[in-house]
């Protein structure tokens, strides 16, 4: 049996280090998984999963579902076929599909549900995506939790954060504002317009960084002129903002180590790239890159420093419109569409014509349940892998832990697909060792990927002149009628997305009048969905909570993209209460 070191194979800023232990998932001490795991590691052996493939409904063996996969792509015209793969797994073999679609000629997907608007916003701005990572965020003297969640959503930041200066802005009233030393309870949607003035007030109060804006950004005056558009009083008294807040925000990060933590929260709208580049440009004004402990940490390219074996060109489409029913077949990998897509009534609908459905993933689920063809994944404690994070620098290496024959690895498919399709595969440890061989060994123990910097941009921008490039313009908010709610769908405690277990409610501020457990509609211009109430004071008068991985929530989504990026845009839509 090999080490029983492994790491934790799900979507999440950690990525921590486990240790395999007699059948127990055990925290690394060291490092930044700092002794403790979080909700769904620490119960994974509780929740269910597919034990058997089956067809059409009926239980089969692994080997007559992989013949009927073949027989599936065999019978198609190539253009056909298309693979849409999620990150279910975030580990670096899992793209080996890609490798074998794209060379059976299928389509793959491009665009992203997650953070492509944000990491859009950045490369306009600063030419690349390079991320702040942990190791620096620890380092800091105040930090900005903007759009994050970290009690749900990154819990290893917070024993790296003791002692430091919180400021939160956010329109819920989450566990981190509740202890910061400033919350700015933000209306939904208008991060812009906050960003723009406090760069204004920046210049105005002679904060600016001169130096580094005179080497890296010397076209903050025209940006300074573009801020002057937000018309202070009436800007703030609709976003929920007081001048002593700003006040308040610069009095506490002037002259000290600031991180500017950005979640996905304030980029889920059709200008998301807009907003994350005004708060790249508010840290530019007071000179944040390119120092110790400084900087804009976002949900960074966790394949920054690392290239790809796997041979992926092929036609792509959005993964967020996707037209399932122009392909006969549908390859879906590490995802649960039906759910988590944007604007379930239009996901639903093409997929129930599409002809042939295969669903390829670990648990039960409403794609499974529609899927033609379902074949069970291994878990991350049956298969070799390895995986980086989009928070730190860790390339963690996940060894195989256990023997199981239940499943099939992602590996294993890809290999038993590109021999009867005579495609080229090389051995799985080759693959491996190509990704290992980007990694470093740390001073401090660690395997690192080599090539990712802890302060990136100390050699100004990666644009074509090393200067920052500003925004040039923006989108004015509209705002919403009276019997509006912006509806915000954030990630929740007990869920990953829509693995584990999901959340069922509505949250709603009292004032409203609903009671607990009283049902309501919520319906937008693209559908509706009855939940049950749960008053929460956390939340804004002008705001409605749903979690993400809540059925239903997607009802009331657009599949519309950011202007940038080709991101979902899950927020954008404004929601009433209809019935009661
Ligand atoms: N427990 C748990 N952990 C997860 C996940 C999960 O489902 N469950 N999902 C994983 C994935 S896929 C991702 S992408 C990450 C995302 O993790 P985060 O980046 O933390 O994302 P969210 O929880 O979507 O949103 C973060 C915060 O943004 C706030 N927010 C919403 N709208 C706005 C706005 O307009 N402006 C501002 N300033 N704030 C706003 C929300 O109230 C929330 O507190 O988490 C990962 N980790
Ligand atoms: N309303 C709303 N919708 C959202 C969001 C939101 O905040 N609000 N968040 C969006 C974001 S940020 C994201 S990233 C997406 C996430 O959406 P999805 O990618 O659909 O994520 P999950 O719902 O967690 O589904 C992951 C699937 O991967 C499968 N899986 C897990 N491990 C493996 C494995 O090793 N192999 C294989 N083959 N399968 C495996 C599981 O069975 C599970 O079905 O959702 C997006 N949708
Ligand atoms: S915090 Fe994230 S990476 Fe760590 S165990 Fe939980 S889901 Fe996995
Ligand atoms: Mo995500």
């Amino acid at each position: 049996m090999k080490s029983s070191v492994t790491a934790c194979p799900l979507d999440c800023y950690d990525a921590c280090g486990i240790i395999y232990d007699k059948n127990k998932l055990k925290p690394f001490k060291n490092g930044h998984t700092n002794g403790f795991l979080c909700p769904h590691l620490n119960h994974y052996n509780k929740f269910d999963r597919i034990i058997k493939p089956r067809y059409k409904g009926q239980d089969i063996t692994m080997q007559e579902a992989l013949l009927k996969l073949k027989e599936l792509l065999a019978s198609d015209l190539k253009s056909g076929i298309l693979h849409y793969r999620g990150s279910g797994n975030f580990a670096l073999m899992q793209e080996v599909t890609d490798h074998f679609f794209a060379k059976l000629g299928a389509t793959l997907t491009n665009g992203s549900l997650c953070d492509g608007a944000g990491a859009a916003g950045i490369i306009a701005g600063r030419g690349s995506n390079k991320n702040m990572p942990l190791s620096e965020i620890e380092k800091s003297e105040v930090v900005i939790f903007w759009g994050r969640n970290p009690h749900t959503t990154s819990s290893h930041i917070l024993p790296l954060i003791k002692n430091k200066k919180i400021i939160v802005i956010d329109p819920v009233k989450t566990k981190i504002a509740k202890m910061a030393d400033l919350h700015v309870q933000i209306k939904p949607h208008t991060d812009i317009y906050l960003a723009l003035l406090l760069s204004r007030f920046v210049y105005i109060n002679d904060n600016l960084d001169e130096k580094f804006i005179e080497k890296y950004a010397s076209e903050f005056e025209e940006y300074y002129e573009l801020t002057q558009g937000v018309r202070i009083k009436a800007t703030l008294e609709n976003i929920g903002v007081t001048l002593g807040d700003i006040g308040d925000i610069l009095e506490y990060i002037i002259d000290k180590k600031v991180a500017i933590v950005c979640g996905v929260g304030m980029q889920k709208y059709r200008d998301g790239a807009d907003v994350m580049r005004s708060i790249d440009a508010f840290a530019v004004s007071l000179g944040l890159f390119a120092k110790e402990g400084c900087g804009v940490a976002y949900l960074g390219d966790s394949k920054e420093g690392i290239t790809s074996p796997f041979e992926t060109k092929a036609k792509r489409v959005s993964k967020v419109n996707t037209n399932f029913d122009e392909f006969d077949t549908v390859f879906i990998q590490g995802t649960n569409p039906l759910a988590q897509m944007p604007d379930t009534a239009r996901v639903q609908n093409a997929l129930e014509k599409t002809a042939n459905i295969v669903y390829f993933g670990l648990e039960e689920n409403e794609t499974s349940q529609l899927a033609d063809l379902v074949i069970p994944a291994k878990t991350f404690l049956e298969k070799d892998d390895i995986r980086t994070s989009y928070s730190h620098n860790g390339l963690m290496i996940m060894n195989k832990q256990v023997e199981s024959d239940i499943g099939i690895s992602e590996y294993d498919l890809a290999a038993y697909l590109c021999k009867e399709f005579n495609l080229e595969l090389r051995p799985e440890q080759e693959y491996l060792q190509h990704f290992k061989n980007f990694g470093v060994k740390k001073i401090n123990g660690c395997f690192e990927v080599e090539n990712k910097k802890a302060i990136p941009y100390q050699e100004g921008f990666d644009t074509s002149d090393g200067e920052f490039v500003f925004l040039e313009e923006f989108e004015t908010q509209q705002s919403e009628n009276e019997d509006e709610f912006n509806l915000i769908t954030p990630k929740s405690h007990t869920s990953l997305n829509s693995q584990f277990n999901r959340n069922e409610y509505v949250y709603i501020n009292s004032s409203h009048g609903y009671n607990d457990g009283q049902n309501i509609e919520i319906t937008s211009e693209n559908g509706s969905v009855v939940l049950e109430v749960k008053n929460d004071s956390r939340l804004r008068n002008d705001t409605l909570l749903i979690y993400s991985g809540t059925r239903g929530v997607n009802n009331l989504t657009s599949s519309k993209h950011s202007y940038e990026g080709k991101n979902a845009v899950f927020q954008e839509n404004k929601v009433k209460i209809t019935k009661k």
